[in-house]
């Protein structure tokens, strides 16, 4: 997959490119990172990419021209079909399928905002999709970004163990089970017994149990919206019982 960015801050991306899963994707050539400076592409001396806004108002925004020369400077190199996608408070808030989707494009450009954001005429005429990482603010869309890049790069095959993939839509839509490692006993807290009884079957009940429990008192917004298979809808009447 073909991943541009276009940032005022370049810099910042050098990070996520230099190590874990994202380093991986790159070696593997599953994905690539093309990063655009905003600044380069300013037609004004000192390389000015923002201006104060009409109708007043605190702060400044990121004019038209620059974003329009590196949104075409950066498609020239993707592609075709890269959709231009804009990180911002007023996007959609992305979630897993999003993410699954989108792993699924060739390309993508990610506009990284800055300021009080960029010109209303560059979303309506140059942005396909405007997304949000969730209803909290950040001082710019870069660190966004990266946690799309990431999202998407963790999906790559070969990436992360096929393990750890067909574990996850096992336990498609719920939250995880509690995880423990060595020591058996931490000050008289114990491993429960059957994690270590080497019984398969009594292990992926225990773990399923444990998932629904989770996602049931942690995240009830969540498990709503989950489809139970016949035995998940047995464990949970289950321990509804016994609590
Ligand atoms: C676009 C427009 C994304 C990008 C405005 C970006 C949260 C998210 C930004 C702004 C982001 C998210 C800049 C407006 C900082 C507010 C103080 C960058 N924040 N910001 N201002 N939820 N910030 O995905």
């Amino acid at each position: 997959m073909w991943i541009g960015i276009i940032t005022i801050f370049p810099k910042m991306f050098h990070c996520i490119i230099n190590s874990g899963i994202i380093r991986k994707a790159l070696n593997k050539k599953n994905i690539s990172i093309n990063i655009w400076n905003l600044r380069q592409f300013s037609d004004k001396k000192n390389h000015k990419i923002d201006d104060h806004p009409y109708g007043g108002g605190p702060g400044m925004v990121m004019t038209a021209q620059p974003l329009r020369s590196a949104i075409q400077a950066a498609k020239n190199c993707s592609p075709k079909d890269t959709l231009v996608i804009y990180l911002s408070p007023q996007g959609n808030t992305i979630n897993q399928k999003k993410i699954n989707d989108i792993a699924k494009t060739v390309g993508i450009i990610l506009i990284c905002g800055r300021y009080e954001g960029i010109d209303e005429r560059i979303i309506e005429n140059y942005i396909d999709e405007e997304w949000s990482i969730g209803d909290y603010i950040v001082s710019g869309g870069e660190l966004p970004a990266m946690i799309i890049i990431d999202a998407i790069s963790r999906l790559q095959p070969g990436v992360l163990k096929k393990y750890s993939i067909q574990e996850e839509s096992f336990y498609n839509g719920l939250l995880d089970y509690p995880h423990y490692t060595r020591p058996k006993n931490i000050d008289g807290n114990f491993v429960p017994k059957v994690l270590l009884s080497g019984n398969h079957k009594h292990i992926t009940q225990w773990k399923m149990k444990h998932a629904l429990k989770n996602t049931l008192f942690k995240r009830p917004d969540l498990f709503k919206k989950i489809c139970l298979s016949n035995e998940q809808k047995k464990i949970i009447q289950k321990f509804k019982k016994n609590n």
